[in-house]
């Protein structure tokens, strides 16, 4: 109902966190390429295994004056997996706490998601690139519904023979056979390219092994793979980049790259940890919990302004902190994110199981521990209060956002500027090609 929806509104108004003019509109007008890493975690950047580097390239755009890029930033993502991370990204609400949003409410709920407000506030066309069947995840309807124009999915490419594995067309494949559609788009665009290959079981053929890179030796084959399929992935991203800039395409763009969930799951994180130079027999839940950092960086050729920040965040800031970089204004919407360059963002990322973690604390169940030493935290009076407000902002942040997508609170509400969605519009049926 409306009272419903003005109860998220009030919330969602109340975090809002204003741009840090230094940032606002860096990128504006820009086109905007999101390559959405597959099962990508935040330590395989600058890791080496027996002395080589896992993803030189990835490395090396992290220390370009021209990267912003996050080295506290989280995946939120619940049952959905990479459907919930999309879901995060697009529309800067949460996924559900059961099941694929995607799945089960993506065919007939209303969006105002990334596509849309692009095109009607800046005029941008819209289109998906990924290497897998255009019903997985329900993304032939809910991308509809989200405004994609175009949807370039399996049907597009040829996924014959040795091109494709377990979730699709290879990595390497899928950018280089993007180029032909990606050429074709209006300009400005909003591109995402959702890879597959760097998927559990980490299967890659030896054809596309780099015969330079050797696989660590943990005893675990899955996580063994896993630093394979990254260093294939960071190839393919390496490949396409060149692509961009002998066409100068870079120059017009911002390029956006994240980590969509862990690829190593809780179960087997002790096996990573002597790779990560840790005590295998010392881990806990505070461990697993720090690995559910995965990368965000933002490539703005041209500019020289470029780091690292530390600032904690989460999928669910990426939308606003998007927009504000190119210089498009996100108070009206219905945004649980907060712009990560804004001072007023505030640092407090909750899990979708209601954990959280802070710049100082993380907070699993009912421990507390405390960031600097691992060990459960003693806190003092003040620190306690502290910690039980956030926990209650995260309980909220998550109610508000079930209450929003489970009522389709959405329907009710038309910012300025704001014309719903009408999947009709768009033809990319059902992979049926
Ligand atoms: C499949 C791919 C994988 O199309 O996006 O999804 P996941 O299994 O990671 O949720
Ligand atoms: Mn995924």
């Amino acid at each position: 109902t409306k009272s419903q929806l003005a109860n998220v509104r009030k919330f969602t108004n109340a975090i809002y966190a204003k741009p840090d003019p230094k940032m606002y509109g860096i990128a504006k007008g820009r086109n905007v390429i999101v390559i959405h890493l597959e099962s990508f975690q935040q330590f395989l950047i600058g890791a080496k295994v027996n002395g080589q580097e896992v993803t030189p390239f990835l490395n090396s755009l992290t220390n370009r004056e021209d990267t912003y890029s996050f080295d506290n930033y989280f995946h939120q993502v619940g049952q959905g997996k990479t459907s919930d991370a999309e879901n995060l990204l697009e529309t800067s609400t949460f996924g559900l706490p059961q099941g694929s949003l995607f799945a089960t409410l993506g065919s007939d709920n209303t969006f105002q998601g990334a596509p849309a407000i692009l095109n009607q506030r800046a005029g941008y066309s819209s289109a998906v690139f990924h290497g897998n069947v255009a019903s997985f995840w329900n993304r032939n309807n809910v991308y509809k519904n989200l405004g994609y124009q175009y949807f370039f999915d399996a049907s597009y490419f040829d996924t014959s023979g040795d091109k494709a594995t377990g979730y699709g067309l290879k990595d390497k494949l899928l950018f280089k056979n993007s180029i032909p559609y990606l050429e074709q788009l209006q300009q400005p665009f909003y591109a995402k390219f959702i890879t597959v290959t760097n998927h559990f079981p980490f299967d890659l053929d030896s054809e596309d092994a780099d015969p330079n890179f050797t696989a660590p030796n943990t005893g675990n084959t899955t996580v063994d793979n896993y630093f394979v399929t990254a260093h294939y992935l960071d190839q393919s991203l390496q490949e396409f980049f060149n692509y961009l800039q002998k066409t100068g395409l870079d120059q017009k763009s911002i390029v956006m790259i994240y980590g969509d969930h862990y690829g190593i799951s809780n179960t087997e994180n002790k096996s990573l940890a002597t790779v990560l130079g840790k005590d295998p027999n010392n881990w806990t839940n505070f461990d697993n919990m720090q690995l559910q950092r995965v990368p965000l960086m933002f490539v703005i050729p041209g500019t020289t302004g470029g780091h690292v920040e530390h600032t904690y965040g989460g999928e669910i800031d990426t939308l606003p902190t998007l927009l504000h970089l190119l210089g498009i204004s996100t108070k009206r919407y219905t945004f649980f994110g907060t712009d990560l360059f804004s001072p007023e963002h505030r640092q407090v990322v909750a899990f979708r199981d209601n954990n959280f973690i802070t710049p100082k604390f993380t907070s699993i169940g009912n421990t507390i521990y405390d960031n600097a030493t691992g060990k459960e935290a003693k806190l003092t009076a003040k620190q306690q209060k502290q910690l039980q407000a956030d926990d209650n902002f995260v309980n909220n942040e998550l109610k508000l956002s079930d209450s929003l997508n489970q009522k389709n609170l959405l329907r009710f509400y038309t910012p300025k500027g704001f014309k719903a969605v009408d999947p009709t519009q768009y033809n990319y049926a059902n992979g049926l090609k």
